[in-house]
């Protein structure tokens, strides 16, 4: 049967950091589904339905990733993808224990669900969504950091 993994996140936006672990994670997985968190008690820069066509934009030679939204639990969103597996990324020390704190409650709402964790790429260890944010907002390059069409709708999104 199909090895498949749901991929969580914010995703706002997308980074070479995320796709890093999606492109690794496809070496263990043969399908993953990449779910976008639509919440209303964050304030995303980019909406979700922006993020979601960012995100179709950077997989789009990836065969074997779709790319969907979820509100909710995340946990009803996986037992109703009939999935078992989430995928995350693990960067430095600091995301130890907000990591942990995720997939043991998880693990409290579902024991079914495992979570399975990849470490990050040397390269990518310092990169995240909102260091991102912030470089682009006060002008700073992150030609190195995002794809493209991300690069594009942050300053689309900043010279307003
Ligand atoms: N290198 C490698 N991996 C990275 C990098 C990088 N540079 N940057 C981010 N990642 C990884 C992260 O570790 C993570 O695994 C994934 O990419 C997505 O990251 P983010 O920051 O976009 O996503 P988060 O952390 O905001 O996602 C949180 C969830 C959406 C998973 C969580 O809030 C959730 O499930 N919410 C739904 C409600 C729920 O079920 N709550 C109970 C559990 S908290």
């Amino acid at each position: 049967s199909e090895r498949i993994a749901v991929y969580p996140g914010s995703f706002d936006p997308v980074t070479f950091g995320h796709l890093d672990i999606l492109r690794r994670g496809l070496s263990v997985f043969d399908h993953i589904i990449v779910a976008v968190l639509n919440n209303s008690r964050k304030d995303p820069l980019f909406s979700v339905e922006e993020r979601v066509s960012l995100l179709k934009e950077a997989t789009a030679d990836l065969k074997s990733v779709t790319v969907d939204s979820f509100e909710g639990l995340l946990v009803d969103y996986v037992q109703k993808k009939k999935v078992s597996v989430v995928l995350r990324g693990l960067r430095a020390i600091s995301d130890f224990e907000y990591e942990l704190q995720i997939a043991a409650i998880n693990k409290n709402l579902n024991p079914n669900i495992e979570t399975c964790f990849m470490m990050t790429s040397n390269h990518y260890s310092f990169l995240s969504s909102s260091m991102v944010k912030e470089a682009a907002m006060y002008g700073g390059s992150v030609h190195e950091l995002v794809p493209a069409p991300v690069e594009k709708a942050l300053k689309e999104k900043f010279s307003k």
